[in-house]
């Protein structure tokens, strides 16, 4: 009964009166309860799409988002200068994905997926920002225009849990919109600041006072250490959503000057980045003892990836940009639909409920998050709504993953997106993974790619010639796929000249992504 109780919001004020009356005697205590239950009429779920399960079985559930953060940016994926001792302490007792993905190859996209679990073609949200920062008139397709907000007739996973009977807090970078609409406020979370585009001297919405000096991954994560002591008697889903390790790159003094002393190691060698990168481990740290402080961690499950691949790689693909990380042994970085664009670390950590120290191989990306979380959660999906991604809960608790290793993930990118001095991190692409093969369909001249994962991590021989079936095969299922999400597509345009260099297009004839030499 109490477990229904719980079920709503209004349930909750429910269980939290119970547990007050718990202090009074007995009989008291029964004629309260008699009174409560008569007059709550929550006992029978008033949300549409969550039926509560006990609210012991209920583990509490912090999602750590990183911003940029690559795959192999984390000691416990390859890095040899990196120093990230907390988050590798939390792979080593927690579970490690190594084909975890996000559904964007940059910022706005993943969040958006992630937040409302469905793939872009249905949010609308595909890429960051208009379609006018860059300058798409030198090619021969027209974008498809971008959303650039979360829309309000989406289910959050912040509703979501909160339909579970969760509270719920997000800190740090939402990008999905800051208006009073679109805030995390008002879309299922029930305390929030947000942040983005300065690690120092950084404004919040809404305002908030800090010390001078204060760098903004420290109070983040104050924030989320006060949220966990103040509802550490309720379950709750806390995001604490760092804008680290993203651009300014900017770090605390003190610890750059430690890296500088370090040797460079596979293409990592930037100590602000590093230090960014300690400072966000710091705060995994600061998380993880606060939950053993408080005797919450065996209840608590943490979730630690990135929103899309480290800024890097592009010198090797010929591109402008700075490469401040190297994603290597994957191609490409942020930006891009190659594997460097949008392979992340995924660690899950819940002691006794996460196996430890285990190493997972099944391919998942953003959109599975919702599906993942409600299951845990004891929730059923909500009606009417269709959710894109797949639930790999069983996997966290031990079971075998096997019949989600042949499962479609796909990204459809309707958009450009530049690189400086005229080259393109990316043209229009829509891509399918399924098994060991990936599929990559460049919109402009419709030309495939195919790589066999297992045996070219760094998508460097494109098989399509050498295996025609499965080139069909995974076209067709990508086609079948565009059509059943009705996935917007760009439309042809007539190349304009530019007289500003960096927008200068290239003859017509050799007019080919740089994706696409390769
Ligand atoms: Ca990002």
């Amino acid at each position: 009964m109490l477990g229904r109780l719980t079920a709503t919001r209004q349930g909750k004020i429910c269980r939290e009166t119970y547990l007050m009356l718990l202090l009074s005697d007995t009989r008291a205590l029964l004629l309260a309860l008699a009174t409560i239950i008569a007059a709550c009429p929550t006992i029978v779920p008033t949300s549409k799409f969550c039926f509560a399960a006990e609210p012991d079985a209920k583990p509490n559930v912090i999602l750590i988002l990183a911003d940029d953060l690559g795959y192999t940016d984390l000691g416990c994926y390859g890095s040899r200068y990196y120093r990230t001792p907390h988050i590798d302490r939390m792979a080593a007792e927690g579970m490690r994905f190594t084909n975890g993905y996000t559904c964007g190859p940059n910022c706005q996209p993943t969040r958006a997926a992630m937040m409302s679990g469905q793939y872009g073609p249905r949010t609308g949200v595909y890429t960051v920002g208009s379609i006018e920062r860059f300058p798409w008139r030198s090619r021969s397709l027209r974008p498809v225009d971008n959303v650039e907000k979360l829309p309000t007739n989406k289910v959050t996973l912040g509703q979501a849990m909160q339909s579970c009977g969760y509270v719920t807090g997000l800190f740090g970078k939402w990008h999905l919109g800051d208006d009073a609409d679109h805030h995390p406020l008002a879309r299922g979370f029930d305390e929030s600041v947000v942040s983005q585009g300065k690690h120092f001297n950084f404004n919040t919405i809404p305002k908030s006072e800090y010390p001078e000096g204060a760098y903004l991954a420290d109070f983040l994560t104050d924030k989320a250490v006060d949220f966990i002591h103040r509802h550490r008697n309720e379950p709750f889903f806390l995001c604490l959503h760092h804008f680290a390790v993203h651009s300014p790159w900017e770090a605390k003094t003190e610890l750059i000057q430690e890296f500088r002393e370090l040797p460079a190691a596979g293409g990592h060698h930037d100590p602000v980045y590093a230090a960014m990168i300690a400072s966000l481990d710091e705060s995994v740290g600061r998380v993880l003892k606060t939950l053993h402080e408080l005797k919450l961690a065996e209840n608590t499950l943490v979730v630690f990836t990135s929103d899309n691949g480290g800024v890097g790689g592009y010198a090797r693909e010929g591109l402008g940009g700075k490469d401040i990380t190297d994603n290597a042994p994957l191609r490409g970085g942020k930006g891009m639909l190659y594997e460097g664009g949008i392979r992340v670390p995924y660690i899950f950590w819940q002691p006794g409920t996460v196996p430890g120290g285990k190493e997972c191989d099944v391919p998942i990306c953003s959109v599975d998050l919702f599906p993942t979380l409600l299951d845990l959660a004891g929730g059923t999906p909500p009606e009417a709504y269709p959710l894109d991604g797949t639930s790999y809960a069983g996997i966290l608790k031990g079971q075998s993953g096997d019949a989600l290793k042949e499962r479609a993930i796909f990204w459809h990118f309707p958009g450009y997106l530049g690189a400086g001095k005229g080259t393109w991190r990316t043209t229009p692409v829509s891509v399918v993974r399924k098994g060991d093969w990936k599929l990559l369909q460049f919109l402009e001249d419709g030309h495939v790619e195919l790589y066999d994962l297992r045996n070219d991590i760094g998508e460097k021989d494109n098989l399509a010639e050498q295996h025609p079936q499965k080139t069909a095969e995974l076209l067709g299922l990508l086609k079948a796929w565009r059509a059943e999400i009705q996935a917007p597509m760009p439309s042809p345009h007539t190349p304009e000249t530019v007289d500003d260099d960096s927008r200068r297009p290239r003859p017509v004839d050799s007019r080919r992504s740089t994706n696409q030499t390769r």
